[in-house]
């Protein structure tokens, strides 16, 4: 017989199915689309483990399932190779960038391929070469003509390992997002894309899209946005005007102090000759901090007063204005009104400060001393402050109103004297997208000395990156490509005489901004895309990966698909349908897999062995549902293994079985029904499970159906050999998506010379599901009383007629009433009499 060898198989197909060029998809196809996408990798140093292995796995399952549905997949896969980690990864090897991501992409690619995931090869893209930075840059200048790009000089955060600025998305804990150290400002120019322009569209769209809530939470938090009012206050003895912002104007009355962050502008105007000194040496300390630090709500309130008043504008009363780090520069207005009865921060500093409390909002109590709906029961019982709703009190004429009315009036009379204003504000800031950075694309910009910032024209894209030596960060805010004078110096495309090159680099984000868009139509040279083929294949259906990019790549792809049918090239306003945030493979012991902790397990290693890479994707899946973590397991690797090679007797078996002279076929009914039960049941739960990602019940459905041929095998040895020849087939095609090679193997085997991955996925036939006939359990008051068979289908009123006339169920009921009947589909039929 011959033997189960993936070492021998997986080879020969996989070079098969390249030669063929199983899986190229054209765009003119009349089927339904499905386009399924897993983020694409970026090629750093170390190669690819079993946990990275998961997310391919899945999108490959779901691809070659919809492939033998019927529809048009387009499952392409590219590199996202420029950035930090290619970056750092030559730096500490000593080689170039460029030979770094060309010898990492052909490794992972190797690796991709030798998993026999189905990738439309022909359409890979690489976000380092030429011809699609080209278009990245090209997105820039479309974003720069809409006002989106801009510069601007401001305090920055900047990591001192990385050597570069960092976008506050990548600022995590006061730590870079990439190397952990701590992170600190300088004030640097930098180049921004003005996501916030976009930031209602960003929230309003999140409702209709088919996504965790958790990360839909994630974003709309990122986004954060409050809507409150702009009230103005005058400053005693002076023609300033301090705006704070709040989200209360129902509080005013208990407004006691303004406070404005160190960094306001207004600082250094009002504070007065006495305070100076003071308020200085507070400000220099309180920049060495970080935001993070400065909201830490535990932390010791500090601040300094800088001798002036304000007025408040609805009662006319002097209150003092401090100058405090709690108060943010870049939220709002950068100063506050402080009502310490109504917020902690402001409690925790007016006790700090010795500062007066004036309690304006009672909470409501009703009845039965429970607390109003709004107000959760923990703030309530704080005799301190109280930050919920309430009734108004010591407000003046605004006693007695509800807190959401008085704050309706009081802002009303406040804007109709010209006081204030509605105003909405972000936690989002704009996208921070310039890298002092060599490897990344150039931004395509050229200052003049006359012209001032001029855009390089279409036709000179792209600006190449050059080739240099010496690409190590400068740690001066400047890029290493102000090294290279023969960039750097060029002429100005508006006035001719001589320029320079902007040398910043753009964040690797911008290149997986649009990347998706790109493989609809990966090798256009005079477009970014043909809009055609792209309303043709977007939105993603599918878009897998783990859960690391909750907010940045997603945030940044949908905000730049926005732009892009604003710009009218695309028809569609979100990028991703449906989003598969896969659960993480951990290493055997439960911690996480990474090179650093050398526990890493690579498929390539899993394969020498002898495992084959059918077995290692059926436990990517089976290990456990796939939005789930899981802890890899050799052990398991072993049963996935154990279970494909008794697929594989199980065919060679049947092959070596002889076809009978006559067909068997009427004769044994039952056999028959019972062969179809099995598989048509199968077939059903597969390919439902596989609708709904369920691909570990869907393999274990595939167990089971082993489990019962090889029963129905034993006593019946292939004698049905048409019916078992159907069978296995079926068999081979359900596991087809999990395990194309050995189903491709096999496939041939039974004498077919197409493959299998462009066979038609089985169909069920309901009415061969069920059972052919049931047993009932009639009771009479809840006591059994009797055992009927029924033919199936049955419903209640066969079975009633069959039990009532049943011969041990007649005495019971003579002389008595039915008064009710309780009914159990197809399992039990219970009759209750009068007394
Ligand atoms: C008075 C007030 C009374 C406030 C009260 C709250 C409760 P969100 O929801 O996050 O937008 N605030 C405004 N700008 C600030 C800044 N730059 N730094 C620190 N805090 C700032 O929060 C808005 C509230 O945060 C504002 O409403 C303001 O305090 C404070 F019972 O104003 B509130």
């Amino acid at each position: 017989m011959k033997r189960y060898n993936p070492k021998e198989i997986e080879p020969k197909w996989r070079e098969r199915w390249e030669k063929d060029q199983l899986y190229q998809i054209s765009d003119d196809t009349n089927k339904p689309k499905r386009y399924i996408l897993e983020y694409f990798p970026y090629p750093s140093g170390s190669a690819m483990h079993v946990g990275h292995v998961r997310n391919y796995t899945i999108g490959d399952a779901v691809a070659r399932f919809c492939r033998m549905k019927g529809m048009a997949v387009l499952h392409p896969m590219g590199w996202d190779a420029f950035g930090l980690p290619a970056e750092n990864y030559a730096i500490k090897t000593g080689i170039s960038p460029r030979q770094a991501i060309d010898e990492n992409t052909r490794q992972f690619k190797q690796q991709l391929e030798q998993m026999g995931f189905s990738y439309d090869w022909s359409r890979e893209i690489n976000s380092t070469d030429p011809a699609y930075y080209r278009w990245t840059q090209w997105f820039f200048l479309l974003l720069f003509k809409h006002g989106l790009a801009y510069q601007k000089e401001s305090l920055q955060w900047w990591c001192p390992i990385d050597k570069t600025v960092l976008a506050n998305e990548q600022v995590e804990n006061g730590k870079c997002w990439r190397c952990g150290s701590d992170v600190e400002k300088r004030a640097l120019k930098q180049w921004f894309f003005k996501i916030t322009a976009y930031a209602d569209r960003l929230l309003n769209d999140l409702n209709n899209l088919d996504w965790s809530e958790a990360i839909k939470t994630m974003q709309r938090n990122w986004i954060g946005r409050s809507s409150g009012a702009e009230v103005s206050f005058n400053v005693e003895n002076s023609d300033q005007k301090i705006q704070v912002y709040t989200t209360r104007p129902d509080t005013l009355w208990g407004a006691t102090f303004l406070v404005l962050a160190p960094e306001h502008p207004l600082v250094e105007i009002i504070t007065t000759d006495n305070q100076r000194g003071e308020v200085n040496s507070y400000i220099k300390q309180s920049l060495a901090r970080s935001d993070i630090e400065r909201q830490e709500t535990k932390r010791r309130k500090t601040g300094v007063f800088c001798g002036v008043y304000a007025i408040n504008p609805i009662n006319q009363q002097k209150i003092p204005i401090w100058i405090a780090d709690y108060v943010l520069m870049n939220y709002g207005t950068g100063a506050i009104m402080a009502v310490p009865a109504h917020d902690q921060r402001d409690y925790d500093f007016a006790k700090t400060f010795d500062l007066p409390i004036i309690k304006v909002i009672e909470p409501i109590t009703t009845g039965d001393n429970t607390t109003s709906a709004n107000q959760t029961n923990e703030k309530a019982s704080n005799d301190n402050y109280y930050e919920g709703e309430g009734k108004l009190i010591n407000s003046g004429s605004y006693n007695g109103l509800d807190s959401s009315e008085g704050r309706k009036q009081i802002i009303n009379n406040l804007i109709v004297a010209n006081i204030a204003k509605e105003t909405v504000n972000y936690k989002m800031r704009d996208w921070l997208i310039s890298r002092q950075r060599y490897w990344g694309a150039p931004i395509p910009i050229i200052h003049c000395p006359k012209d001032g910032v001029v855009p390089v024209p279409d036709k000179d894209l792209p600006v190449l990156l050059p080739d240099i030596s010496d690409f190590q960060p400068r740690g001066d805010g400047q890029s290493p490509l102000a090294n290279s004078s023969a960039f750097v110096n060029t002429v100005c495309p508006m006035c001719g005489g001589p320029a320079k090159r902007e040398t910043d680099t753009m964040d690797g984000f911008a290149c997986s901004s649009w990347y998706f868009l790109r493989f609809a139509d990966p090798h256009n040279d005079h477009e970014p895309f043909t809009k055609t083929k792209v309303d043709y294949w977007l939105p993603v259906d599918d878009y897998i990966g783990g859960a690391e990019h909750a907010v940045m790549h997603l945030l940044y792809a949908r905000f730049w698909t926005k732009v892009i049918f604003d710009e009218g090239l695309i028809n569609f306003q979100e990028p991703f349908t449906k989003l598969h945030n896969h659960g993480m493979i951990l290493a055997p012991d439960g911690s996480k897999m990474s090179k650093s902790k050398n526990n890493t397990i690579e498929p390539d290693s899993l394969i020498n062995q002898g495992y084959g890479a059918d077995s290692i994707r059926l436990m990517e899946l089976f290990i456990g549902p796939w939005n789930q973590v899981a802890a890899w397991s050799t052990e398991g690797l072993g049963g996935t293994y154990h279970f494909l090679q008794r697929i594989w007797t199980l065919c060679q078996e049947f092959l070596l079985a002889t076809k009978p002279d006559h067909d068997l076929n009427d004769t044994d009914e039952a056999f028959n029904k019972e062969l179809q039960r099995l598989m048509h049941r199968t077939i059903k739960l597969v390919t439902e499970d596989m609708q709904e990602f369920g691909f570990n019940t869907a393999i274990a459905s595939l167990m089971e159906l082993v489990n019962g041929l090889y029963k129905m095998k034993v006593t019946d040895e292939f004698r049905h050999y048409q019916q078992w020849r159907t069978a296995v087939e079926q068999l081979l095609k359900l596991l087809a998506p999990f395990a194309p090679f050995i189903s491709e193997e096999l496939w041939h085997d039974l004498g077919h010379f197409d493959s299998i991955h462009q066979t038609t996925w089985p169909e069920w036939d309901e009415s061969l599901l069920s059972e052919t006939t049931t047993t009932i359990v009639v009771q009479i008051n809840g006591k059994l009383r009797a055992e009927i068979k029924m033919p199936l289908p049955t419903n209640q009123e066969a079975i009633t007629k069959t039990a009532m006339t049943h011969e041990k169920v007649i005495p019971y009921l003579s002389g008595k009433n039915i008064v009710k009947t309780i009914y159990v589909p197809e399992k039990i039929i219970n009759f209750v009499l009068n007394n």
